[in-house]
């Protein structure tokens, strides 16, 4: 396995083969068979493109040795940072198929974050699209390349500048047989592609998952959700979220031979245009898209009547929400508790409406373990709130690069702590109700509370600063930053400024400021943010 990433232990491995679970396939061979059986139907579908299964297993395979001509192999990692077009799936394959490890970037990073990624997993190369919801990736290309040297190339997804186009690439690859030809395969149970974490650090964990493991998560979720040749799936999130990658998203629905359909943004319009062009029966959201979708409804006349089902997860889904999904669209609500560390629940068809209405449901694997466990590690009866442990086929056993954190998120016989506080009901379905972790989970992007606070320190007038949730009507929890200022205080868009100019992603600025002269502690003189998110909470109430 790549250096700097955790194994599943020699013998746990064994039992994940023999059962099964782990097919020893890689993602490039996948797609070999999946185009075998698809050919001329449609795999893939933007805005204004079609590409069969044929076309693009072919363009991968073009793709695959155009990279391979300019020098990127096994092994290498390369920083992607595409929306979700037909390039982000056909580049990500092309990069499995030479056993290069693809980054997933979010379009929203910007510097900050992406100078990160690349030294962390000191990437050969980055991509990125031109330009994208009018900003300039090429000028933030420009700084990381400065940032990090070790950055060689930069492939650009249209007008390259002074880099290179991905057209090139592909048109590069056409001199060679095809890429598999005279490379060997990767091995299935190493590292396909990195996830970033939603993490609690200052800087962002990375999430290695195997060609292995996410096959099966693919797999199995495709069949938990019944996806068929005749199923259509709608990604409105970033492809390059976990919840649209594979539970079942994108690669579930390549897997069972369907049609993925690929939004640019998860706006109403968008996606209700697609959903009745493309005749959608599936899709996946968070539930600040699923009430924005709700309320569009009301006027937006797109004929929604193929979809069947609405994943909504990512962040808790509240239950008046959840009520109004059968209602408005016609179709079966499904919520999610997935991670991009592995562990996914989902409600199923079976379940009681009101299961539905409010558990996250049950494991995707009857391999996943789970315990649900009090603050001194005993397991909690059933009913009673703990924190949810878990270890599985698809759940990672560390972060890359990260021995000391990993010492205290995964336990010694190697569950990964989730941070989440949930309780178990007596039929065995998991119920989301709290959390341990020190983030704030904004419109279901995860912002580290710890990455905001060591940025506003920054600010010569801020002695302190403390980050913690409220919540907000729309955004689902808002970020709220409290500052001890030295001397006069700095303003809330002064701040926000500040961390934008130095690269911070836009979702991650704080909402609210509130100046206090003093930060509560606990009693061991740490920040103490349980009275700090009460006092966020009656900020926020009195000001409404
Ligand atoms: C409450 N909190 C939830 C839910 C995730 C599918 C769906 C979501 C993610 C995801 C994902 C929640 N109710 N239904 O990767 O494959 C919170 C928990 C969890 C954290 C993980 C997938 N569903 N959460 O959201 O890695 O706190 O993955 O630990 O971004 O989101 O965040 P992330």
């Amino acid at each position: 396995m790549l250096t700097g990433c955790e194994p599943w232990p020699e013998e746990i491995a064994r039992s994940y083969r023999e059962a099964g679970y782990w097919a020893g396939q890689t993602l490039g061979e996948a797609l070999r068979g999946w185009a075998a059986r698809g050919g001329d139907r449609t795999a893939v579908v933007s805005r204004d493109r079609r590409v069969s299964y044929r076309e693009l297993d072919e363009w991968v395979d073009r793709l695959a040795a155009g990279f391979h001509a300019r020098e990127i192999g096994a092994g290498d990692r390369v920083v992607v940072q595409l929306p979700n077009t037909p390039e982000f799936i056909a580049v990500c394959f092309a990069l499995f198929r030479l056993g290069a490890v693809p980054v997933f970037a979010l379009p929203a990073h910007r510097a900050s974050e992406i100078t990160h990624l690349c030294r962390l997993t000191d990437a050969v190369a980055y991509l990125v699209p031109a330009l994208h919801r009018g900003y300039d990736h090429r000028l933030l290309a420009r700084q990381v390349r400065l940032a990090v040297p070790g950055v060689r190339q930069v492939f650009v997804a249209g007008e390259p500048g002074e880099f290179v186009a991905l057209a090139d690439v592909d048109a590069a690859g056409t001199a060679l047989p095809a890429a598999s030809g005279g490379l060997a395969e990767p091995d299935p149970a190493d590292v396909a592609f990195f996830l970033l974490s939603g993490g609690t650090t200052a800087l962002p964990k990375l999430v290695p998952r195997t060609h292995d493991d996410f096959l099966y998560q693919a797999r199995a979720a495709s069949a938990v959700c019944g996806l068929n040749q005749d199923s259509v799936y709608l990604a409105a999130l970033p492809a390059a979220f976990n919840f649209a990658w594979g539970c079942p998203g994108v690669l579930g629905t390549l897997h069972a031979g369907g049609t993925v359909v690929l939004a640019r943004s998860a706006s109403p319009d968008e996606c209700f245009t697609l959903i009745e062009r493309e005749r959608v029966t599936i899709t996946s959201v968070v539930p600040t898209v699923a009430q924005l979708w709700l309320d569009a409804v009301e006027w937006n006349r797109r004929d929604l009547s193929s979809l069947r089902v609405l994943q909504i997860g990512g962040a808790k889904l509240h239950r008046e929400l959840a009520e109004r999904v059968q209602p408005a669209l016609g179709c079966r609500l499904q919520q999610v508790l997935g991670m991009a560390e592995g562990l996914i629940c989902f409600t199923r068809e079976d379940y009681s409406a009101e299961e539905v209405l409010t558990t996250q449901g049950h494991p995707l694997s009857p391999a996943d373990e789970i315990r649900v466990v009090d603050e001194h590690g005993r397991d909690a009866p059933d009913g009673e709130l703990g924190e949810l442990l878990t270890r599985g086929p698809y759940t990672i056993r560390g972060y890359y690069r990260a021995p000391e954190h990993n010492a205290t998120a995964f336990t010694e016989d190697g569950f990964y702590r989730t941070g989440d506080l949930v309780r178990r009901t007596a039929a065995g379905r998991i119920v989301v109700d709290g959390r341990i972790k020190d983030l704030v989970n904004r419109c279901g992007e995860k912002v580290s509370a710890s990455e905001v606070e060591g940025h506003l320190l920054a600010h010569p007038r801020v002695a302190q600063a403390a980050v913690v949730p409220a919540p907000h009507p729309e955004l689902g929890e808002q970020i709220c930053a409290f500052v001890v200022p030295s001397g006069e205080a700095p303003s809330l868009v002064e701040l926000r400024r500040l961390l934008l100019d130095r690269g911070l992603a836009a979702y991650k600025l704080p909402d609210r400021l509130d100046v206090v002269v003093a930060l509560p502690v606990t009693g061991l003189g740490k920040v103490d943010k349980k009275v700090l998110a009460a006092d966020a909470l009656r900020r926020v109430e009195a000001d409404q």
